[in-house]
């Protein structure tokens, strides 16, 4: 395939097939009545290495996206037997699971009132047919693309680069859902906030590199003691948790994190690695008030020796 597409250099080659071997991860579900039509498709998409399912009609696309949730991307034709592909459209957009699918309808009518229905239900793009090649591999470029940044810039806003764990904005997201929840099915939770000890002194004695990897091995230590946990890390070295479980077993939780910190050997002669905790727990309230009140048992667990947790 290469050398057939008559190279220029090595750099080139070696680009194409990076992404020959991107694509092979790539699955592409073609939901298309003609047959004629899928074996165009197939005769383009197969040589660029893609993974390629095809259908006949729109239900039996639903019946394999049901079987491998994991496809990226449908190639949706409009006018099928059964379900028209602006149908079929429109309910994968209104499922949730769905969201992050790319959709690119496709069509031989001549109306531009199509490609409009197309992407007003929630195509990523569309294309008429006929259609060259390149039309169509430039449209599944573009479209994973832009999928993929979307994706990335989600993933930037939503969690903390250090950690991993949800930052601020998205732990009261998920926390509120979480709240309203809880008030549905009548289920008592409880915040906890934990704060690191004399974490400046980490950072001052053993540099910031240091100060980092602490902060790393604790949200990792927080995520293995509290698997059920909804965690966040607040800001600096101020952590919270949302959880539903009993409040004699959070404080036991809490007491072997503490055990298991004291044990983390994170530099040469480093002091035991502590933290204070305050914990809040009630059958009713908001996820401001139970914060508010959890961190007013932190400030007590700071103020009478650290190391400690106050509830
Ligand atoms: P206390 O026991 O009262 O909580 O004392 P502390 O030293 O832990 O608290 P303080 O608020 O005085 O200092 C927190 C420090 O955390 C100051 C700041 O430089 C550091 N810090 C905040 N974010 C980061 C980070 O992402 N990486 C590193 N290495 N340090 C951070
Ligand atoms: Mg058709
Ligand atoms: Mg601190
Ligand atoms: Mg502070
Ligand atoms: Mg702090």
């Amino acid at each position: 395939y290469i050398l057939k597409e008559n190279y220029r250099s090595y750099e080139y080659a070696f680009r194409l097939l990076q992404r020959l071997e991107r694509n092979a991860y790539v699955k592409i579900l073609i939901a298309e009545d003609s047959e004629a039509t899928r074996k165009y498709i197939r005769t383009i998409l197969t040589p660029q290495c893609y993974q390629i399912i095809d259908v006949s009609s729109g239900n039996q696309a639903l019946e394999v996206l049901k079987s491998q949730p994991d496809i990226d991307l449908i190639i949706i034709d409009h006018s099928m037997p059964g379900l028209t592909g602006v149908d079929l459209v429109k309910i994968l957009r209104q499922k949730m699971y769905y969201n992050e699918i790319v959709i690119i309808g496709l069509s031989a009518d001549v109306r531009g009132s199509l490609s409009a229905m197309f992407i007003k239900h929630g195509a990523d793009d569309f294309l008429r047919k006929p259609f060259y090649p390149e039309e169509l591999t430039c449209r599944i470029m573009s479209t994973l693309e832009r999928r993929d940044l979307v994706r990335a810039l989600r993933k930037a806003a939503q969690f903390d680069s250090l950690t991993g764990l949800n930052n601020r904005r998205n732990f009261y997201d998920e926390g509120i859902k979480l709240f309203q929840e809880a008030g549905r099915n009548k289920r008592q939770l409880s915040v906890a906030m934990m704060d690191l000890d004399f974490f400046k002194k980490i950072n001052d004695n053993f540099g910031h590199a240091t100060g980092d990897a602490v902060l790393v091995i604790f949200a990792k230590a927080l995520i293995a003691y509290f698997p059920t946990a909804l965690i966040g890390r607040l800001g600096g070295e101020e952590f919270a948790m949302i959880i539903d479980e009993p409040l004699e077993a959070i404080i036991h939780m809490l007491e072997n994190l503490r055990e298991h910190c004291a044990e983390v050997k994170y530099a040469l002669e480093a002091p035991p690695l502590s933290f204070s905790a305050g914990v809040y727990q009630n059958h009713t309230g908001s996820l401001e008030l139970f914060l508010q009140e959890a961190d007013k048992y932190l400030y007590q667990a700071k103020h009478s020796g650290r190391g400690k947790t106050c509830s």
